[in-house]
């Protein structure tokens, strides 16, 4: 299969195409359209709730995903649930997508602790968030080629922004990839900034997709506010990787509506009106279902009711728990003890002050 780097992969009408061609019904059942919508429905939602929080000093800070929601419901809603998914920071919605409690998500942005330590270790698919821009990349396809040896039908999808395809991870993560053919997909959001550098600063290369060649494995560009489309592609190299074809690298094009984070002012190194030139995600798959179902503006409003009543209940559900003991700082750090665990946990004062 050769790399699709030159086209963009679509299949839901732009806002301004009109309506959807009724000529070609959607290969999509009624479920899943509903599914795919009221998932991103619940991440605006939620997304919205945690900026408000952070306001009020009751979470830290938090990375929005506003504009993300399509790419990120559609790759996740596409994994299986034996699949492994290695999310970063402004992945929230892929947590939601795989039905982790919102509540959980809500409680690590809190501080309180992490949904790992009520999972049972040996069987986590989802791990938790990373940071460190591109680490999980080497994690992911590790866990690829660990499945392919033990013959276990199984795909890790690690994700990652378009800054990361600039950090030493990403380029031995994709070698590895293509070199052990691992079950992996690389899911990239180019949200087009990497905090204030634009995607044209990051890299010289036309498009990100076509970074896959180097590594011999698939690369493929689709359309990041499409969420059918994106559904689509990750469905499709999941299905190339557990056949035994290998890795894909696909670059979901979208773009970041947003702060790169509650600390941050995008005014201050871009246009604001910049944003204009992107379809919401939302607005592209509601225009879709008004098309197809004949979606109405009470359907619409049911959608958010619920989407509110789920994101209160989990706020309260998490601020409902105490904070963790200082001592859980130390657990899943190293599968064991470490030898100097003794000597840091006689560091920790009587009365530590962990509350902010
Ligand atoms: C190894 C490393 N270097 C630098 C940073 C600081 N940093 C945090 S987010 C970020 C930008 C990442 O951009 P991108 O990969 O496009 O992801 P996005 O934030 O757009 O989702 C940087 C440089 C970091 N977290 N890790
Ligand atoms: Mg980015």
């Amino acid at each position: 299969m050769a790399s699709h780097v030159d086209e963009i992969v679509r299949v839901l009408p732009t806002v301004e195409d009109d309506e959807a061609d009724e000529e070609s019904p959607t290969p999509f059942s009624e479920a899943t359209l509903l599914e795919l919508y009221e998932t991103q429905v619940l991440a605006r939602t939620f997304d919205e709730k945690a900026i408000s929080l952070h306001r009020q000093g009751r979470i830290g800070t938090y990375a929005p995903l506003q504009g993300q929601e399509a790419a990120q419901v559609g790759a996740a809603m596409a994994l299986r649930e034996e699949d492994y998914l290695f999310p970063t920071y402004r992945d929230h919605a892929m947590y939601l997508t795989r039905g982790l409690p919102l509540s959980e998500v809500v409680r690590h942005l809190m501080g309180r602790g992490n949904y790992v330590d009520r999972q049972d270790e040996s069987d986590l698919r989802t791990f938790p968030i990373t940071i460190p821009i591109a680490t999980q990349l080497p994690h992911a396809v590790g866990i690829g080629m660990g499945a392919s040896y033990k013959g276990d039908d199984v795909v890790a999808m690690a994700s990652l922004g378009d800054g990361a395809t600039s950090e030493g991870d990403f380029h031995e993560a994709l070698n590895f990839a293509g070199v052990f053919e691992a079950p992996a997909v690389f899911f990239c959001q180019n949200n087009g900034y990497a905090i204030s550098v634009p995607r044209e600063r990051q890299t010289a290369s036309a498009t990100i997709a076509q970074k896959a060649d180097a590594y011999g494995i698939e690369g493929v560009r689709v359309d990041g506010n499409d969420v059918l489309a994106v559904y689509d592609v990750v469905t499709d190299a999941l299905q190339h990787a557990r056949s035994g074809g290998g890795a894909t690298l696909i670059e979901a094009v979208t773009y970041r509506r947003g702060p790169h984070t509650t600390t941050d002012d995008p005014d201050v190194y871009r246009d604001e009106d910049e944003c204009e030139e992107w379809t919401d995600p939302l607005e592209r798959t509601r225009g879709y279902l008004e098309d197809v179902v004949g979606w109405t503006e009470a359907d619409d409003q049911e959608v958010r009711e619920r989407a509110q009543e789920r994101v209160q209940a989990a706020v309260e559900t998490a601020e409902a728990e105490s904070d963790p003991e200082p001592e859980t700082m130390f657990d899943h750090v190293y599968a064991g003890d470490h030898p100097r665990y003794p000597h840091q946990r006689e560091q920790l004062p009587d009365d530590p002050v962990v509350n902010h």
